[in-house]
């Protein structure tokens, strides 16, 4: 295991933060949970237009987007049940490397299967004065994060199972994306894929 590596101001990369061993683990705790809460395909708000990425949450809120726009949701939009509990190993990554004093409300599960990519976009949905946690498992993506502004200079990262990003500060506004995955570059995920998991503070703490 090496240490952190900043990649971009307000943005810390942890390769290989998770081992094999800790990402099977990691990976048998988010299947056994999307038993109960289903991966589904969102939907662009108006346009709606399929995303190529599937997602599902853990915690008390998930975000969600369909025709009528992006929100955070306490139950699964096709179930109504109440989100799945977020894994407690999750719950302690947040805690040694964010060191944010109240804990992660959201975790939002997206998983790519080949040929699946995510447009540069902003996460502003939630409380912005606290960091975002990401987790890579499965298949290397081809991560491009730029500044504040859709236009103007972006930096790439290629992610690989296991590693940890922290993003805060300066960051936290950032437009990003994932580009494309390198299918066949992981044997972690069944059927081959990337899932990636994001930590969010939604609401501000009192
Ligand atoms: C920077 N996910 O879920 S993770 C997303 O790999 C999302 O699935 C990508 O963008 C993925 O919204 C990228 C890295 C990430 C996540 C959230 C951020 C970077 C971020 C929020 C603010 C700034
Ligand atoms: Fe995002």
């Amino acid at each position: 295991m090496s240490g952190p590596v900043a990649v971009a101001p307000g943005v810390v990369l942890w390769r290989e933060r998770l081992d094999r061993a800790a990402q099977a683990a990691l990976l048998s705790e988010v299947f056994a949970r999307a038993t109960d809460a289903p991966f589904y395909r969102p939907v662009m708000p108006g346009s709606g237009a399929a995303f190529s990425v599937e997602e599902t949450n853990f915690g008390e809120l998930g975000w969600l987007s369909d025709k009528s726009g992006y929100r955070y949701v306490p139950v699964h939009p096709q179930t109504g049940r109440p989100w799945p509990t977020i894994p407690p190993a999750l719950l302690d990554l947040w805690d040694a490397t964010t060191g944010y004093r109240t804990p992660p409300q959201c975790c939002l599960v997206n998983l790519y299967r080949p040929g699946a990519r995510m447009g540069l976009h902003q996460d502003r949905e939630e409380a912005t004065d606290a960091p975002v946690l990401s987790v890579s498992l499965g298949d290397q993506a081809l991560f491009r994060i730029g500044g504040t502004t859709r236009r103007g200079p972006t930096r790439s990262v290629k992610l690989a199972s296991g590693d940890v990003l922290v993003f805060g500060g300066p960051a936290r506004l950032a437009f990003h994306g994932i580009d494309r995955i390198v299918a066949g570059s992981s044997t972690l995920v069944p059927g081959g894929g990337r899932i990636n998991l994001t930590l969010r503070r939604v609401t501000k703490p009192e």
